[in-house]
């Protein structure tokens, strides 16, 4: 039968509204295509987010002196570049105005004193000791650790270098390797140090690993005080108190047991578990390698024989605070004067060196920890330097901080081996 003109019309517009409508059905296939590949392992992760804490640069109103990268400085606040020292971990001052800051990798502590507005280097106080890091200076010795021991030394003719230095746990008898960053806190009739998992998640609980433990005065006994942590670099009484505080930084790569591609899509890595600050009671277990962050169990630990993981979720201590997943707490000090403003006395400042197990990078940073003052309870955070850019570039990887008698407080970066310090501005 012969088509009318109107038929052929109408044929023709209905073959290209097939065409359209398979040219729309080839878009929105491909569309949905790329959408199912985003979401898919292999593909990127998630794009950069804000929920890591990081503001945007352009919210930065704090004031830089001269040689500050750009970071993100809080309002009122000033940072000043104040050292130059390779490798700088820790810092400790004394009572006569020296500053001391370990280098592990070169195995020396510097001293270093206030001329003109700079730190400056005046002494080698000790060296040939790979892994040197913790400090704590109490009536007139520099406790010091390295991996393997625990040491004072004393600088008795004022040049910076120590004349005088005794063993109290000699080189080699504490455990070397995995988290070797060993703590030291002195108090009246003992000291505290830690000693952090061999690796990432070892069962360790029969060794003197994954545990504080609190030394005689002469380093010659010793008895458990805490156990089930991962690593804590950094053990402080709150002050006023005999409460024994410490950050342990989490486990890695929690995710990879799910499928996660590490490094590329780890959405699950990315969040678990958080950092913790910890007040470390004698006898508390705090859930390493079982029970992470605010009481969740790794799955590598599941069905395993001697591993009662109900019983160990049930015998974990919960973090006091749980911070930013992989922020890596490393040094932080309290806030006992009212250096950075009133309201801050009595506060905690904590160096978070930056994550390395997460897609994107996020701590890097120096973060005000609020404590209440009525509880003595950690309340909240609140970023005053932040060493990221906006596209996440790394100006700082913060290690320590100190407080100076003027209650400025010193911080170090590693990476790029600077003092700076952090001060109201002006
Ligand atoms: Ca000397
Ligand atoms: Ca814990």
């Amino acid at each position: 039968m012969a088509r009318s003109a109107g038929q052929i019309l109408e044929a023709v517009q209905n073959e290209t509204m097939r065409f359209r409508l398979a040219a729309l059905l080839a878009v929105l296939g491909s569309s949905y295509a790329l959408i199912a590949c985003a979401s898919h392992p292999g593909m990127e992760s998630r794009p950069l987010e804000r929920q890591a804490g990081q503001p945007p640069a352009s919210t930065s109103k704090g004031t830089r002196g001269e040689g500050v990268p750009a970071f993100w400085i809080r309002p009122g606040y000033r940072v000043e570049l104040v050292a130059d020292v390779p490798n700088a971990r820790f810092l400790e001052t004394d009572d006569k105005g020296n500053l001391y800051v370990t280098r592990p990798d070169a195995g020396d502590i510097w001293t270093l004193r206030l001329k003109n507005g700079k730190w400056q280097k005046v002494g080698t106080f000790t060296s040939g000791r790979a892994t040197v890091h913790g400090m704590h200076f109490v009536d007139g010795w520099l406790w010091f650790t390295t991996s393997g021991g625990v040491f004072k030394g004393r600088d008795t003719n004022g040049d910076g270098v120590a004349d005088e230095i005794q063993d109290i746990c000699p080189e080699g008898s504490l455990p070397h390797g995995g988290h070797w960053w060993r703590s030291i806190f002195v108090v009246k009739d003992g000291f505290f140090t830690s000693i952090g998992d061999a690796s990432n998640i070892s069962d360790l609980r029969s060794s003197d690993r994954e545990k504080i433990w609190f030394y005689s005065l002469d380093g010659k006994t010793k008895r458990l005080w805490s156990s089930g942590i991962r690593n804590t670099e950094k053990l402080r009484y709150r002050p006023g108190t005999t409460e024994l505080y410490g950050w342990d930084q989490g486990s890695d790569n929690y995710g990879k047991g799910f499928g996660e591609q590490t490094g590329r899509m780890q959405p699950i890595t990315d969040q678990i578990p958080p950092e913790e600050f910890n007040l470390y009671v004698e006898g508390g277990f705090y859930g390493h390698p079982f029970i992470m962050g605010n009481g969740v169990p790794r799955q590598e630990w599941l069905n395993k024989p001697g591993v009662d993981i109900i019983q160990l979720a049930n015998d974990n201590r919960m973090p006091a605070r749980a911070s930013g997943p992989h922020w890596a707490a490393d040094g932080w000090c309290w806030l006992t004067r009212p250096g950075l403003g009133a309201d801050l006395k009595g506060d905690c400042l904590v160096a978070f060196h930056g994550s390395w197990n997460r897609v994107h990078k996020a701590g890097y940073r120096i973060e005000r920890v609020l404590i209440d003052k009525v509880t003595g309870q950690p309340i909240g955070e609140q970023m005053l330097v932040g060493c990221l850019t906006d596209d996440e570039r790394v100006l700082a990887r913060p290690v320590d901080c100190t407080e100076l008698p003027d209650g400025s407080i010193l911080w170090s970066d590693d990476q790029f081996g600077k003092i700076y310090r952090l001060s109201l501005a002006k």
